[in-house]
């Protein structure tokens, strides 16, 4: 039996000699590199916090003390040793264990997550609540250095500092977000402060070194001999001293006896806050990762033994590559173009922009609210910004949004993507409510591209707006297209794809494509060929084409991946409602295609369209059902 079977409970962790954890730590290891192998996953973050997993359960009792991670993508050592090794391998599996911590997956899962930067909170209000109850157990968050430079992580810090409750912040170091960490805040925990900075500190402290008397002088020689031993100085602990935690650290991250040891004495800190900064290395023990960490952050299947990719890339480019390109080439010809992302250059396809323009290139790190302002002041100065963003992460910034950019009618860009089902990451991470969380705002304009080709367009028109303009498109390949050359797409204008009768699909985004292939199908089956309408705008809505539509057919078919709830179908109805008050208009069959008022869970982006009945067979089937139903005469 391995060490690994052998741990039923986290508790039995804790009764392993510090030579068992070091082997328990490795069979983890091996074991979330096979699985992840043929999942997919998180691999770089879940590497490297697998000593500091193994030793926190061998000192903390999770039945009782309370962890809390930030973002939870690096949880997948914590899910094995807490009773869900058994099934570690649907990691990420529709049916299967989340990728991330879960309250409902498990009673040791103390917090939900998926977003960053909310341990601290989550974890204070946890003290606050043990506090309240009289309890005595140790509440713990555990948050890498890209999560600290989000600001609810700072929020949290300024409040749990000033609380003096008794709290557990570890932190786990390894300088990397998916991609080198940015921002001050990482330049001083690296010390690699800035040599202006130094110069000047070192004028400051030098002079009030003088004015003591006698050993000044020789104090002044001795600490500021040169630059390197004045940054010695200053260590991160003053840093979270300053905050008011007590700052322990740092600590080398996967040697298990110093981190039981600094635990320990975290653990007895008694009258506050204490955080301990633990330093890690992304990917570590698993050479390719370790090698490339931003690569293995989050990972498709992979052979074990080489780290080499399994799935090939297919020839048709995905969204992000085209909108990356896109970017690139408008970027050539328009100076004023300046590009941000909120600590995903690779992500958002950013990068490549990143590497041709570096001066009008800012990574933010994972700031969306502080993206979106800081693109709204440059906008003020005649500067194109484009916010490039995952759906679900631009949440976070919806009063940005609403404030600093709808208000003040500034021409900011927001490339959303991701936008839909997502797969794999599940709930945390699917983009379902960015058409309702942006339609609403007053002076917002968005656009759906149905393909890659038109993602050209609606990046090359909203750039041309003197508005603020959102474009929202998913995850993974485009239709494989032919490019056209670009061209700007008129405000309000959507386009008849499919000519038809009997029914009218009206197709959001990436749904017309499949819609179109269903109109064939229904054509074939029933000898009725229903019409296939792309608005292109979300908002401002194709008003005149919709109420010529309208007039023209009494059945109609509304599809979007997106939430019902607010929606565009919404958009519909309301415009129909107030188009057409009450007596007038033609009776109407309306039916709606998109995401129920639920979470979905995660699994096969494929199959989750499936099941959210947004596939080419499920408008089949919609569109003959209405085929089939009478409309009610007008009363
Ligand atoms: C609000 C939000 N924005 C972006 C992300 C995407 N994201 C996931 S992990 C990560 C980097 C986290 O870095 P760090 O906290 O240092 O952990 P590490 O991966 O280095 O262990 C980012 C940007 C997210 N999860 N949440």
């Amino acid at each position: 039996m391995t060490l690994l079977e052998s741990v039923k409970v986290p508790g039995d962790v804790a009764s392993l000699s510090e030579p068992e954890l070091e082997r328990l730590a490795e069979e983890v290891r091996r074991r979330i590199i096979d699985v992840v192998a043929k999942t997919g996953g998180h691999l770089a973050p879940s590497l490297g916090v697998v000593e500091l997993t193994v030793a926190m359960l061998s000192i903390f009792d999770m039945s009782r003390d309370r962890l809390v991670w930030d973002v939870g993508h690096q949880a997948y050592a914590y899910k094995l040793l807490t009773g869900r090794a058994g099934v570690f391998d649907t990691l990420r599996t529709f049916g299967g264990i989340s990728g991330f911590p879960r309250m409902r997956e498990s009673p040791y899962d103390h917090f939900g997550v998926g977003h960053s930067s909310t341990s601290i909170s989550a974890a204070l209000g946890l003290a606050v609540a043990r506090d309240l109850e009289g309890g005595t157990h140790h509440v713990i968050a555990v948050i890498g250095d890209g999560a600290l430079t989000g600001g609810e992580a700072l929020e949290g810090l300024n409040l749990a500092g000033a609380g003096g409750r008794r709290l557990i912040v570890v932190l786990n170091d390894n300088e990397m977000s998916i991609s080198p960490n940015v921002g001050a805040l990482s330049r001083f925990l690296s010390r690699t402060l800035s040599r202006r900075w130094v110069r000047q500190a070192r004028r400051d402290v030098l002079a009030f070194l003088r004015t003591i008397p006698l050993i000044g002088q020789k104090m002044a020689v001795y600490a500021l001999r040169g630059e390197r031993s004045f940054k010695s100085f200053f260590t991160a602990g003053m840093l979270f001293e300053a905050f008011g935690f007590a700052y322990i650290g740092p600590v080398e991250g996967h040697d298990i006896p110093a981190l039981r040891r600094h635990l320990l004495m975290a653990a007895a800190v008694e009258d506050g806050p204490v955080l301990l900064h633990v330093r890690t290395r992304k990917g570590k023990g698993y050479p390719p990762a370790e090698r490339n960490p931003t690569l293995y952050h989050g990972v498709g299947h992979f052979t074990p033994e080489t780290g080499q990719p399994l799935a090939r890339r297919g020839d048709v480019p995905t969204f992000t590559d085209v909108f990356s390109k896109t970017l690139v080439e408008l970027g050539e010809r328009d100076p004023r173009i300046v590009a941000i992302t909120a600590a995903m250059p690779e992500g958002t396809g950013t990068d490549a922009f990143g590497r041709a323009f570096p001066g009008r290139f800012f990574d933010v790190g994972i700031c969306e609210q502080h993206a979106v302002t800081f693109a709204a002041g440059l906008a003020t100065r005649g500067k194109r910004p484009v916010v490039a963003v995952y759906s679900t992460f631009l949440q976070r910034a919806y009063d940005q949004i609403v404030h600093d950019v709808c208000l003040q009618e500034l021409p900011v860009v927001f490339c959303l993507d991701r936008a839909g089902l997502v797969g794999e990451d599940g709930a945390t991470h699917h983009g379902a409510f960015d058409i309702a969380y942006l339609r609403h705002i007053p002076n917002m304009r968005l656009l759906a591209p149905r393909d890659e080709d038109m993602l050209r367009h609606c990046l090359y028109t909203a750039l041309r707006q003197e508005a603020p303009c959102a474009l929202r498109y998913p995850r993974g390949a485009g239709f494989g297209v032919h490019l056209e050359p670009l061209r700007e797409l008129p405000p309000g204008r959507g386009e008849m794809v499919l000519e038809g009768e009997g029914v009218l699909v009206v197709a959001v985004g990436t749904r017309v494509h499949p819609a179109m292939e269903a109109a064939g199908c229904v054509m074939d089956q029933t000898g009725t060929r229903p019409a296939v309408f792309d608005p292109v705008w979300l908002k401002p809505l194709p008003e005149e084409q919709l109420a010529e539509l309208f007039a023209r057919f009494d059945r109609v078919l509304v599809v979007e991946e997106g939430s019902l709830a607010g929606g565009f179908s919404s958009a519909l109805l309301e415009w129909r409602n107030d188009r057409f008050p009450a007596g007038i208009g033609r009776p109407c069959l309306l039916k709606r295609l998109g995401l129920p008022d639920a979470f979905v869970e995660h699994g096969d982006q494929l199959r989750l369209r499936g099941l959210a009945g947004l596939r080419c067979g499920d408008i089949v089937e919609a569109t003959k059902e209405l085929l089939r139903t009478p409309v009610p005469s007008p009363s």
